[in-house]
């Protein structure tokens, strides 16, 4: 285990978990914690034995948003100069490895949308999720106006960031947001049981497929289909296609190199 306070980082087998750890604050994100995920992120891809992470946080908050004590007297000058948690945001995005969110309780504001930044979401049964920064005369700042219709369509995302209100994890699952919503005592397991069936098959093959599934979301059909032929074509280049149809053929389980 190795902790910097806000955020924990434990290994499990193939699997890197990282733990958003503010408790006392419902896990509201600031500076630290997005550091602190940014260089879990860091230290997992930059590790060949991790293929898979999972970020998760307790079982009352995912996170209920960016802190809004510290954020309440910004002016816009001082916003933009400090570049208030946004040097770090991206880190969840520009992954290459599969990360799931294991989202328990509150994912609100900054803490859905970093739910969303993730490859899928899974939700414990208590889950809630939701956009309320219209409540603070603020709008979503990290893609809660654009990943969320992304998932569920303009108007459940209009609903959800116009009222403010919240999504319990059925209404979530039903409206395409979520993956797989499951008993709140199970939620880690699950996960860590699901990164770890991705983090057992061929590592640059994985990169691949998270790669062609999100050009779905950057190029049209024609482009998107081509650049999926493409990527086809290359993984005859890569060893572990050899390995995984050779123990198909022979009727084994593959031993993937990552290579
Ligand atoms: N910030 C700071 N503290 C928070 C917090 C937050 N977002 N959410 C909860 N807390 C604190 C509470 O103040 C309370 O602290 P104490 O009073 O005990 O010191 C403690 O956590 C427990 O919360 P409650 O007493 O309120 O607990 P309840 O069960 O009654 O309610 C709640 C839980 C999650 C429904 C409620 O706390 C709540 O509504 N929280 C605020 C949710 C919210 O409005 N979130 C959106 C924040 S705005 C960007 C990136 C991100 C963002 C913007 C830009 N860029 C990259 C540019 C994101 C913006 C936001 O997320």
């Amino acid at each position: 285990m190795n902790a910097t306070n806000v955020v924990i980082t434990e290994v499990h087998g193939k699997v890197g978990l990282i733990r958003i750890n503010r408790p006392e604050a419902m896990n509201a994100l600031n500076n630290d914690v997005v550091d602190g995920i940014s260089a879990a992120i860091d230290r997992f891809e930059a590790d060949d034995n991790i293929g898979c992470m999972v970020l998760t946080g307790n079982e009352k908050a995912f996170a209920a948003g960016a802190d809004i004590g510290f954020m309440k007297d910004f002016d816009y000058m001082h916003a933009y100069k400090i570049d208030f948690i946004t040097r770090n945001w991206e880190r969840l995005r520009t992954s290459r490895k599969p990360v799931i969110a294991a989202v328990a309780g509150f994912a609100l504001g900054g803490g859905c949308e970093i739910a969303m930044a993730c490859d899928m979401i899974f939700a414990a049964d208590s889950a809630k999720f939701g956009q309320p920064e219209i409540k603070l005369g603020i709008i979503p700042g990290a893609g809660g106006t654009q990943r969320l219709p992304r998932a569920v369509g303009k108007a459940k995302a209009m609903d959800l960031c116009l009222t403010g209100r919240m999504m319990d994890a059925a209404e979530a699952e039903r409206a395409g947001l979520v993956a797989r919503v499951v008993p709140a005592d199970q939620l880690l397991d699950e996960a860590l049981k699901a990164a770890s069936v991705i983090a057992g098959y061929s590592m640059p093959v994985t990169m691949m497929v998270k790669e062609s599934v999100n050009r779905a979301f950057e190029s049209s059909l024609t482009e998107g289909l081509l650049f999926e032929r493409r990527v086809f074509h290359a993984t005859f280049a890569v060893e572990d296609q050899k390995e995984g149809m050779a123990a198909f053929v022979e009727k084994r389980k593959p031993t993937f190199k990552n290579r």
